[in-house]
């Protein structure tokens, strides 16, 4: 069985076999999560991602972690919210099914989300938050390499919303 668990903190630190970063269709990196992890993994990062050439939303790619603890970093790039009208809410499931898949392929035993598309790209963080974490669970189902599998939340805002859904879930002890 795979764990999975909500925590705090900032994903470039985890020490884990693959970090997922929330990248844009053309990889070569951004702002929020994206750009912390290209300054932490270093230009060879930029290069790498640039041979590869790009990656279609809802869709992901995985190169090495480069400077990072990370063995491996796995690019994923989330909808753009456009008021649910783009079928957003299956791409970003897509995100989550791609980078676990990716993780598999890899034989990855433990892997670091980030919220993807909360931030930039606007998706409303309660209705991701249950998409993701209902995504991963699903997934987990299956007897997978994968041993744990974390949400690494950045803010506190974040953090409660994907604490809520645990909550509603019945796997968070109600601590507040
Ligand atoms: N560790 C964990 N989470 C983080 C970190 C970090 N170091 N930094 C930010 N977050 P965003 P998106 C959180 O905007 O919405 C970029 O420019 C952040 O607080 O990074 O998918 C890309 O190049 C938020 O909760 O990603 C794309 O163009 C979450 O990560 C675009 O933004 C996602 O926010 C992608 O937008």
């Amino acid at each position: 069985m795979t764990n999975f668990s909500v925590v705090k903190g900032n994903i470039v630190n985890m020490k884990v076999d693959a970090i997922v970063n929330a990248a844009n269709t053309s990889l070569l990196g951004g702002d929020g999560v994206d750009g912390a992890i290209h300054r932490a993994a270093g230009a060879e990062l930029l290069s790498c991602c640039r041979r590869i050439g790009g990656c279609k939303t809802g869709d992901a790619v995985i190169t090495p972690g480069f400077k990072l603890d990370a063995k491996y970093i796995i690019h994923t790039v989330g909808p753009v919210w456009n008021n649910g009208l783009t079928n957003e809410a299956e791409l970003l499931r897509q995100c989550y099914i791609k980078s676990l898949d990716l993780a598999v392929e890899y034989n990855c035993k433990t892997v670091a989300f980030p919220s993807i598309s909360t931030g930039a790209y606007r998706f409303p963080l309660a209705k991701a938050a249950e998409i993701a974490i209902n995504t991963i669970l699903e997934y987990l189902e299956q007897d997978t390499c994968l041993e744990e599998v974390s949400m690494v939340c950045f803010d506190f805002n974040t953090k409660a919303a994907y604490d809520k859904v645990m909550r509603a879930l019945g796997r968070l002890e109600d601590e507040e």
